[in-house]
């Protein structure tokens, strides 16, 4: 079975009202894509890129969400909120999230079950940290995170799921992970998932993030379990992230 590619932007907390302007406006002019392109502005600005993208294949993700579905959450956002402007994705357990904000695996596991639940997609973050990496823990950290996941919504929820595999140390910070590293980890998640359900382990997406950029994605492409990345910093440039998109097919 071949699994379609995702190249997802993550824009984190970057833009305006009038640099979105110019920056999807770029991405429009991208033409076709055999993979599928999607966007994650911050909060205040999904119904503005909702409202641009909606006449082309782009599409909408969130960066976060609330676990809990309505109520008295000051400053929070639900899963409903999201689906009235169209979000299909929405990012969960990102390391800024885990690290700044101190998420832990069982409040991550408790938000994919409410956009589950909803009928959207997470797009569940794992990852380690570079002490972590030296210290040979990169898979124990990374299956950690998942079996919260699995605890909380079982792994047949996987095939509506998709996993974004981002190295802490790599990261905003320039250093991409290599292609067969990256690889490497990929292909050691598919095999976890697929000692508890071979059909999830062939059909879920496993996404590569951290400083991915036009020069770095095709040999992560080219991985036979990396399909697609989350880019960050270069997904605020049109034309590098078009690049990107470009190599990913
Ligand atoms: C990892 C990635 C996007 P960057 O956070 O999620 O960001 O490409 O800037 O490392």
């Amino acid at each position: 079975m071949i699994r379609q590619k995702i190249v997802a932007g993550n824009w984190k907390m970057n833009g305006s009202k009038e640099s979105i302007v110019s920056l999807i406006g770029g991405l429009l002019e991208m033409g076709g894509s055999d993979s599928e392109v999607v966007i994650a502005p911050s909060f205040p600005y999904l119904s503005q890129v909702s409202e641009m993208i909606s006449d082309s294949a782009l599409v909408l993700a969130a960066q976060n969400v609330s676990n809990h579905e309505q109520g008295a959450y000051t400053g929070e956002v639900s899963v409903s909120m999201l689906n009235d402007f169209g979000v299909k994705y929405v990012l969960l357990g990102h390391s800024e999230r885990r690290s700044l904000y101190g998420e832990t695996d069982e409040q991550v596991a408790t938000k994919v079950k409410a956009v589950l639940d909803f009928g959207l997609t997470p797009m569940l973050c794992i990852g380690e940290t570079l002490e972590e990496r030296e210290s040979n823990k990169t898979f124990e950290v990374c299956q950690r995170q998942l079996q919260a996941v699995i605890d909380c919504v079982g792994v047949d929820s996987f095939e509506q799921m998709v996993i974004a595999y981002e190295p802490v140390w790599a990261i905003g910070t320039g250093l991409s992970a290599s292609a067969e590293q990256a690889q490497d980890v990929h292909q050691s998640i598919r095999s976890f998932l697929s000692t508890l359900s071979e059909s999830v382990a062939r059909k879920v997406q496993i996404l590569y993030g951290g400083s991915v950029k036009a020069s770095t994605s095709s040999a992560l492409f080219e991985m036979p379990d990396v399909d697609g990345a989350l880019v960050g910093g270069a997904s605020l440039d049109a034309k590098e992230f078009i690049a990107i998109v470009k190599t990913a097919g």
